[in-house]
């Protein structure tokens, strides 16, 4: 496959120069962030964030890159970030888009050198409260690992991997991206549950014996890139004491992975077996529990918790 520039890719898919130019704008972003990891302090700050999470002066700068390009665009009139407490808001901007996002998510691991990622979902219009993951026009999500990657979902348009390469180019290395309905790995996040929710540790312990192969690293981003890497996969974020509704982030973390599942062929629910997409934003910091990847493989999950 001609390995493609991402702008010429959009275009050939009809993207909407507004969608394009912001597209751009996160990879301009991503470039910058993947420089300051390289380069940067893992320190903490010594701030914390809405959720009361101790913030690294990289989860601080990757906002603030981010937060800058995007107003740059002029295209957002909402930005809402994992790492605030405030929405920000661009009236005067000269198109009207929303975007939410998690500047560095699974930032804690970067002192052990794991991957980790940004996350971005994308609406149309002027307002964050009542967007649902269906009235998304795109997401995307950068992995910085031994390669840096971004992979974007264009409504009805498919998912597409683009790495950066040494001249700070993001080039196409995969197109129509598809996630199979069955799946030999399994991504068992929040084992804590499993002290309420035994039929969790049930579900685990099924799929050992069935000799399937764990994939997890404590990053939502490089563990939901590798279900998309492999083309299969389950990810799993039950409720527990601490978190009875999830931990992950609705608008930040999974409506955009909901989305960008849903594109390639693989399903999002939530612990009640309610689609993912069809939640609405209530509130931007909202969590929810998260069953993504392989749609059998999702559907038995829930149906087996709901026994
Ligand atoms: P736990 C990282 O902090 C994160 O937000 C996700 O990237 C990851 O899937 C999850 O939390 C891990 O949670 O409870 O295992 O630390």
């Amino acid at each position: 496959m001609n390995s493609q520039a991402i702008n010429h890719f959009l275009r050939q898919k009809n993207v909407s120069p507004e969608v394009r130019s912001l597209l751009y704008h996160i990879a301009r972003s991503v470039k910058y962030i993947n420089f300051s990891l390289r380069a940067g302090n893992t320190g903490i700050s010594g701030t914390q964030n809405f959720s009361g999470e101790s913030q690294l002066k990289l989860d601080v700068l990757a906002d603030q890159i981010i937060s800058h390009e995007l107003e740059n665009s002029d295209l957002v009139s909402i930005l809402a970030s994992e790492e605030k407490d405030m929405l920000e808001e661009f009236p005067s901007s000269r198109a009207k888009f929303v975007v939410a996002y998690d500047p560095l998510d699974g930032s804690s691991l970067v002192d052990a050198n794991l991957a980790i990622g940004s996350i971005f979902g994308i609406w149309s219009g002027e307002k964050l409260e009542g967007k649902k993951g269906t009235d998304m026009e795109a997401a995307a999500y950068a992995v910085y690992g031994p390669r840096v990657t971004l992979t974007v979902a264009l409504r009805d348009r498919g998912v597409h991997e683009f790495e950066l390469n040494d001249v700070g180019e993001f080039l196409l290395t995969r197109e129509n991206i598809r996630i199979e309905k069955k799946s030999k790995y399994f991504a068992p996040g929040n084992l804590r549950a499993c002290e309420v929710l035994p039929a969790y540790k049930k579900l685990v312990d099924t799929w050992v014996a069935e000799k399937r192969t764990l994939r997890y690293s404590g990053g939502m981003v490089p563990d939901l890139h590798h279900m998309l890497s492999k083309g299969q996969g389950i990810f799993c974020y039950p409720g527990c004491a601490k978190h009875p509704d999830g931990k992950l982030r609705l608008a930040f973390e999974c409506a955009p992975f909901a989305f960008l599942f849903t594109e390639a062929g693989g399903l999002a629910l939530d612990q009640k077996g309610t689609n993912i997409l069809k939640l609405p934003i209530k509130e931007p910091h909202q969590r929810t529990t998260i069953f993504i990847g392989s749609e059998d493989e999702v559907k038995h999950a829930v149906n087996f918790l709901k026994k």
